[in-house]
């Protein structure tokens, strides 16, 4: 008999904040399971996306940017992507070539691609970058580094994905199937719609209101309700606008990328909230 093994293994997408990981991940298995800001550490948690071709099953993680760790906080999250990619079969490390990288982090770069296996350079956003602007980056990072594969991508349009896709395909182990055929990410419906929001909210309040907000799902069939915590009481009124404008456009934003995520319509509710 001619049985065809099953391969499967684990992607890890690494790099400084706002090189691109979300918008790759989402585009490497055509979903959004992650959000994507012009803000930095806008992804809190490690993120699968899982991607299955003919044999061949790849789950992806986003991290967080590297960042240097001053606080507990940062610590915690930084050996957090750490630990992520020692237990990865390859490591993808994005890069904005439109970017410096500071001593500090490429110290932090040189630790990360140290203690992961299977390291690939990434350049991205090459819609942006002129290519002999670009082969000299990649000279200049594969000299620093040590990489074993380069590739030159655009996440967001989706130029060079394929190749990578075929790339890690081929050095998958062989092993079982982690996922379902169809399964993109193994998050719940109440994470992935507090997301969206959260990513909404982003996009339409820009310094006021920080990061670490709280956002809660409650659903019940075709009605959404939504709690949005904040910190600081100034900044309630911030995140409803002026006769409730800013709020409603947000909950506008987000009820269309919900619908188009589960294929109906909804009503959604926002509660703002100042959290204790
Ligand atoms: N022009 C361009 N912009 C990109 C590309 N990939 C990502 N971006 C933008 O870069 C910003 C940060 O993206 P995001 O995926 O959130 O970065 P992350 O912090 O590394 O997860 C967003 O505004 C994206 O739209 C790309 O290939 N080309
Ligand atoms: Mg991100």
């Amino acid at each position: 008999m001619n049985v065809i093994e099953k391969k499967c293994g684990f992607v890890s997408i690494t790099g400084l904040p706002n090189a691109g990981k979300s918008t790759l991940i989402n585009n490497l298995v055509n979903e959004k399971v992650s959000i994507i800001s012009h803000k930095v550490q806008t992804t809190q948690n490690a993120i699968r996306g899982v991607f299955t071709k003919s044999h061949s099953q790849i789950i992806f993680t986003d991290t967080p940017g590297l960042i240097l760790p001053s606080t507990f906080f940062k610590k915690q999250l930084s050996r957090a992507i750490f630990n992520n990619t020692y237990e990865s079969d390859i490591n993808l490390v994005v890069f904005d070539p439109n970017r410096k990288i500071s001593e500090k982090e490429k110290e932090i770069l040189k630790k990360l691609i140290r203690t992961s296996k299977n390291n690939f350079l990434i350049i991205n956003k090459i819609d942006l970058v002129k290519k002999t602007e670009l082969l000299k980056i990649s000279k200049k990072y594969n000299h620093l580094f040590d990489f074993q594969k380069t590739f030159m991508i655009s996440a967001l349009k989706k130029k060079g994905l394929n190749e990578l896709i075929e790339v890690i395909m081929s050095k998958l182990p062989k092993n079982k199937w982690l996922y379902d055929k169809k399964d993109k990410t193994d998050q719940k419906n109440e994470f992935i719609f507090s997301e969206i929001t959260r990513e909404k909210v982003f996009q339409l309040i820009n310094k006021e209101i920080p990061y670490d907000i709280t956002i809660t799902t409650e659903i019940n069939s075709n009605k959404i309700t939504q709690f949005i915590f904040v910190k600081k009481t100034s900044q309630k009124p911030i995140l409803i606008g002026k006769e409730g404008k800013k709020i409603k456009e947000i909950g506008m934003r987000a009820r269309r990328d919900i619908q188009k995520k589960i294929n109906r319509r909804i009503y959604l509710e926002l509660k703002v909230k100042i959290s204790k």
